[in-house]
Order: C-alpha cells, then sequence, then structure tokens
C-alpha cells in the first residue's frame, strides 16, 4: 500500500511539454524523468528534452513499435485532419505506406518538408508535379500537396492557409517518420499563429518526440504532435549518432557531377558503394550531404581498395562504427534507356544518371537499406 502510494507520488498524469513522454521521478534513464520537485510544476519538460535544448545532446530512448501503430490506428476512430510530413531529401524513405489504412475516411494533406536543402535556382513547381505523380503511384490519396520548409519558413503561408481551410472544426493529426520536421513545423505554427508559450523539442537525431502532444488550438480543437515512425529501410536509422552528421544535408545541397565511363566506382566513405558497369560514358549528379566524402576509384581496384581503407581513409563511419551496421547486400539496377533517372538511396541522397543510352549499376548498402531507380526529382 505505502509502496503504491509512494510510486503514485513519483509519477504524473502530466506528459513532458517537450517530448510528450508522461514525466516521472524513480529512474533516470526511462523517458520523462524529472527531479521529484519539478514533478507537478505546470509546463515542466523532462530532463532529456532539458539536455537536447541545452547541450544539443544525443540521448536515444527506443520507441515501442507496437505502441505507435496503435497510435497511428487510433487516428481512423476520429474526426480530424491529418498532416503527412516528407522529407523531400528522403521521399521514399519517410512515406508512411498503407497511411490509409490507418487514418480511415480522414483527409490528408501531403505536406513535403525540407525543401530549403534542394539546389538554389530548383525548380519548385516541377518538383510539386513530381510529388503528385510519385503520391498517386504509390495509391496515397491527399486532398492537397503543399512544399514547405518548416525551418526556414518557405511556403508557409501555403502551409496555414491549407491547414484552415481543410481542417475546418476539426483536430489536427502531425505524423510522419522520425525527423521529418514534424515538432519544427508545428513549432511554427504556435509561435507565428498563436500567443501559447510553449516549445516541442526539436533535435537532429531521429527519435526527438516519444508520445502524442496535444496543443490547444483557440476554437478548443488540437493540433497534436506524434512520435516518428522508426523505418530501418531508412540509412539513418542504421547508423550510430555520430555518424549522422555526415549523412543529414543541414545547408542547400551542392550537387557533384563525376563524369564515368564503366569500369568505375565510388565509394560514399564506407557507407555505400556505387559501381558503374554497363554503358557509354556518362555523368552523373551526386545529391548527397556536403560533409560526406566521397571517394572516385576504377571498379577493378574496388575491393582491394574497400579492404585496405574501410574505416579509416574511406570514412564515416569508423571501423568501431562499421562493425554496427549491417553488412552490405547487392542491387542491380537497370537505368531505363532515354530516361533521366535517379539511384535512390534512403537516408544518403540520390545520384541523377543523365540522358542515358540504358546504363547499368550496383549498389552496395547495409541490408535493409531501400535503394531504387526513379524518375528523376531534378
Ligand atoms: N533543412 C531543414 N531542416 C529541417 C526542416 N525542418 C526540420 N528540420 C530539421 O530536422 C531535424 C528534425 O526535426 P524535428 O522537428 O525534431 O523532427 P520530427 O519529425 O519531430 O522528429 P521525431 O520527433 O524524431 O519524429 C532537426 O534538426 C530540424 O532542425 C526544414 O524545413 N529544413
Ligand atoms: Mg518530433
Amino acid at each position: 500500500m505505502s509502496n503504491n502510494n509512494e510510486m503514485k507520488e513519483q509519477q504524473s498524469a502530466k506528459g513532458c511539454g517537450g517530448c510528450g513522454a508522461a514525466l516521472q521521478s524513480v529512474n533516470k534513464e526511462l523517458p520523462g524523468f524529472v527531479p521529484a520537485s519539478s514533478l507537478n510544476t505546470e509546463g515542466a519538460i523532462c530532463q532529456r528534452c532539458f539536455r537536447i535544448r541545452n547541450y544539443n545532446d544525443a540521448v536515444q530512448v527506443s520507441m515501442d513499435h507496437d505502441e505507435f501503430l496503435r497510435l497511428l490506428g487510433g487516428i481512423a476512430s476520429t474526426d480530424s485532419l491529418v498532416v503527412h510530413i516528407v522529407d523531400l531529401f528522403d521521399f521514399e524513405g519517410s512515406m508512411i505506406s498503407g497511411l490509409q489504412r490507418f487514418v480511415g475516411n480522414n483527409p490528408v494533406l501531403l505536406v513535403v518538408n525540407k525543401i530549403d536543402l534542394l539546389p538554389k535556382g530548383t525548380n519548385y513547381n516541377r518538383i510539386r508535379n513530381w510529388v503528385q505523380r510519385q503520391a498517386k503511384a504509390q495509391g496515397l490519396r491527399t486532398v492537397d500537396v503543399v512544399l514547405c520548409s518548416a525551418k526556414k519558413g518557405m511556403g508557409f503561408d501555403r502551409v496555414v492557409e491549407a491547414v484552415e481551410m481543410l481542417r475546418g472544426r476539426r483536430d489536427v493529426y502531425v505524423v510522419g517518420a522520425t525527423n521529418v520536421g514534424k515538432s519544427t513545423l508545428i513549432n511554427r505554427l504556435i509561435s507565428d499563429y498563436s500567443d501559447l508559450e510553449r516549445e516541442l523539442t526539436v533535435s537532429r537525431f531521429p527519435g526527438t518526440t516519444l508520445d502524442e502532444i496535444r496543443i490547444p488550438l483557440d476554437d478548443g480543437h488540437f493540433i497534436i504532435d506524434t512520435p516518428g515512425i522508426v523505418y530501418t529501410s531508412r540509412l539513418t536509422e542504421l547508423v550510430p549518432r555520430g555518424v549522422l552528421g555526415a549523412l543529414l544535408p543541414d545547408k542547400p545541397i551542392k550537387s557533384l557531377v563525376y563524369q564515368l565511363d564503366a569500369g568505375q566506382s565510388l565509394f560514399f566513405g564506407s557507407l555505400v558503394r556505387f559501381d558503374y558497369t554497363h554503358g557509354s560514358n556518362l555523368s552523373f549528379t551526386l545529391y548527397t550531404a556536403n560533409a560526406l566524402k566521397v571517394h572516385r576509384t576504377k571498379l577493378e581496384r574496388a575491393d582491394e581498395l574497400y579492404a585496405q581503407h574501410k574505416g579509416v581513409m574511406l570514412a564515416p563511419p569508423s571501423l568501431e562504427e562499421l562493425e554496427t551496421i549491417p553488412a552490405w547486400t547487392r542491387h542491380s539496377l537497370r537505368i531505363p534507356r532515354g530516361s533521366e533517372s535517379d539511384v535512390f538511396i534512403s537516408g544518403l541522397g540520390w545520384i541523377r544518371v543523365n540522358g542515358t543510352s540504358g546504363a547499368q549499376v550496383e549498389v552496395y548498402a547495409p541490408k535493409g537499406v531501400k535503394v531504387l531507380v526513379r524518375e528523376a526529382l531534378i
């Protein structure tokens, strides 16, 4: 009995205002920990959020996948607008497949975030058409598609307009894979369009938000932040956190052009290997984070180079980090004749193959990473 009471005194019905985890003062290692003295303080945030905000700390806690699916599945029985955010830098990697099944008859607004990462001079109309075609091909029914940068504010008037028009008098659920910018987008909505004094925790590491966070709107309805879905088909979910700095762009991508003959290979650190095996001399344009080092070599030397230099000259990851990443699997890809195509590698970016007369490439990527050929984005 007294034990029970003691437990109650150490737990709170409140969720952390930053990440949504239920506040508790029992275990420092678990989500939602706060010292007992702050347990019932209005607007308290947990120690993890405090550390992320003040020290940019990378505290990792894992989210239960079933718990997440339960949360997402619950949306079907509500009357709400669903805002599905995807990351344009990892489009196929961050689309929720089968979203329709979870959200029932509720309308879906597709928000394509992080457009600030595209190279300067990108034609956004073209991108929007591309997104619409891809979404349709994947069977996603959307009431509208909006492109924006939640971080820089680009296109944000359109986001607000679409949300206001489509929600009527309903709640708004913001859903997406981890790290696509859900909390960043809601923070911008709150700070630009309401007087609420609160801030959701955002960080450069996937898995920041841990539970639903309901933020009141002025008509008695809510905008609801949700934890991101973890897809292990994204390279960014498979690598140790120390490697993320080289994978996630934080500035507009400066695309790099490589003129290659068949029989040449590119190494992206020792994370991914790209062999050009058959075709004429072609240009390959790399859209990956500027911080990621690319190394070119002859295909016949590639095995030896990797064996000798993985984790050192071919880095990141370091040798030690490499041990923790799944071994490579090989993807044999055909680039159709006469097409402008991207070889997309989820979490790494993509390689555009220009005006080809047909080509064959082989991509080696950690097992599970989504690799595919698509119509060129840019
Ligand atoms: N370049 C760029 N970065 C962005 C944009 N929006 C968000 N980010 C960055 O993406 C990272 C993740 O942002 P969050 O808002 O925490 O993402 P989230 O979807 O809430 O992530 P989880 O809570 O892990 O599911 C942070 O480093 C943000 O600064 C954007 O429009 N452009
Ligand atoms: Mg979040």
